[in-house]
């Protein structure tokens, strides 16, 4: 880890997330000869390949505006290169290599031919024009399109790209390249997307957690859950979450919370939909529409009474403090919609209070998985149907529990963290070691 350290200096959501995996693993690795006397922690923690590059692009007033441009392919063991692209202005090298190094493990837990990576791109969307979105994402395109192809790389979505911004990009890599094929994933039905995609991330996450109140013996009907977040898997956890009769009180973004004591409802969540896929406002215009709901500035969902904590928006959203007021206040359950959103003093507390923790490598894995089913339907140029996909997407969920439960069980209680991490670890380490890499 020192080694680690030293060689990615100022890289601390990347340190984090090496950290966690490492400490988790150690003792595993340490008992299981074929990977004691090896380095594979260290090489797998090393991208396979890092590219940057400039984008420039024209604003509406007609200047010439330039932003970073990133592509962390980290890990093909398993698959060709698999993960989001993120557009957020915080968005650095750090960040993507964390995120990276997580897709190695959530993508080895689907089960599915997925190596790992992720990009993106400091670039901030927020109140850009749809032209100017459009712009950035032709040009942002014209520069990774040499790095990327169907059985190569295929990236996805992430914060501040979702179905309009992977249009722009599919667009222009089709343009370059005449070729029309399944290079990126969450792309619109109607051009080779998958049903269900949208939705996979957050109804996956709700289905890990009916998995973690299962093993103690609960359901979700009327738990008191909090999200965070208001985008992609948000709105989609809190729909699926509302079908299956919890009570989901909160809704967020970097501006503020919502919080309806007696629950969000259906309508709610679409109302959501609109305002932030289309109208790209704030949270706060949900509780000046509908009576019943509150809203608070600059306040995050965890200083209200929960039983269940799925956090949605971004890294180290949940600290601390926030983990500890929450358990006072009867908290049973977080399960990460977010990648890394728990940070780690906060973990080592919900562990020792005994709160059950999905981890987000685990938990947000049916949006990769998914993303993985829609290139198996390009491939085979058809699609399957919603009850389908959702029924696969259940499968894989299920599975991944299983998988967490089978290495994470230590006496009287089950670490899904560990267990995911080691799970995770194994298929992609014996396939370094078949293949020579390690
Ligand atoms: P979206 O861009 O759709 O939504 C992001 C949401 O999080 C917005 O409500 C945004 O608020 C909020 N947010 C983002 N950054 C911050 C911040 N720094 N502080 C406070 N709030 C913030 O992204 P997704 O829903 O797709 O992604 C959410 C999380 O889920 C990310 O961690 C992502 O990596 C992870 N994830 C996403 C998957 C997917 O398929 N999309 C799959 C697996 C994980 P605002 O609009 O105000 O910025
Ligand atoms: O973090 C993630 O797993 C994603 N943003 C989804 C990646 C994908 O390729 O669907």
């Amino acid at each position: 880890m020192d080694r680690i350290i030293k060689k990615n200096p100022n890289q601390p959501e990347f340190h984090q997330a090496v950290l966690e995996v490492f400490e988790s693993i150690l003792p595993f690795v340490v008992k299981n000869k074929k990977y004691a006397k090896r380095t594979l922690l260290e090489i797998m923690s090393e991208p396979e390949r890092t590219i940057g590059f400039r984008i420039s692009w024209q604003n509406d007033e007609g200047n010439i505006e330039v932003n970073k441009g990133y592509r962390v392919q980290m890990s093909s063991s398993i698959g060709p290169y698999k993960g989001g692209l993120r557009f957020h202005p915080s968005v650095n090298l750090s960040i993507l290599k964390f995120l990276a190094f997580e897709q190695i493990f959530k993508n080895s837990l689907t089960s599915l031919p997925l190596g790992a990576g992720k990009g993106g791109s400091d670039f901030d969307p927020k109140g850009k024009s749809d032209n100017e979105i459009r712009r950035f994402c032709q040009n942002f395109m014209t520069e990774l399109y040499r790095h990327i192809g169907d059985s190569t790389d295929i990236p996805a979505g992430d914060i501040g790209v979702g179905a309009r911004e992977i249009g722009y990009l599919f667009g222009q890599y089709k343009k370059i390249t005449n070729q029309f094929n399944g290079v990126l994933t969450g792309k619109t039905y109607g051009w080779g997307g998958s049903l269900i995609r949208p939705e996979a991330t957050g109804y996956g996450c709700v289905y890990f957690t009916q998995h973690l109140l299962k093993d103690r013996n609960e359901d979700l009907e009327g738990q008191k859950i909090g999200i965070s977040g208001s985008g992609n898997v948000a709105q989609y956890a809190a729909e699926k979450a509302i079908e299956l009769g919890g009570i989901v009180q909160t809704l967020s973004d970097s501006k503020g919370v919502v919080y309806a004591e007696n629950g969000l409802k259906q309508e709610h969540i679409e109302f959501t939909k609109i305002l932030k896929n289309e109208k790209r406002g704030r949270i706060k215009e949900l509780a000046d529409h509908f009576d019943g709901i509150k809203y608070f500035e600059s306040e995050k969902p965890w200083r209200f009474p929960l039983s269940i904590a799925l956090p949605s928006a971004t890294q180290n959203e949940l600290n601390l403090g926030e983990v500890n007021s929450l358990v006072s206040n009867g908290l049973k359950y977080v399960v990460e919609g977010a990648n890394m959103p728990t940070t780690p003093d906060a973990i080592s507390f919900l562990h020792a209070n005994n709160v059950a923790y999905g981890p987000g490598k685990a938990s947000n894995a049916g949006g990769v998985a998914t993303s993985g089913l829609e290139m198996s339907q390009n491939a085979l140029k058809l699609h399957w149907s919603s009850q389908e996909v959702d029924q696969k997407l259940q499968g894989i969920m299920t599975n991944i529990h299983a998988q967490c439960k089978e290495f994470g069980s230590e006496s009287g209680s089950i670490n899904y963290a560990k267990g995911a991490n080691i799970a995770g670890f194994v298929r992609v380490a014996d396939a370094m070691l078949d293949q020579g890499l390690a």
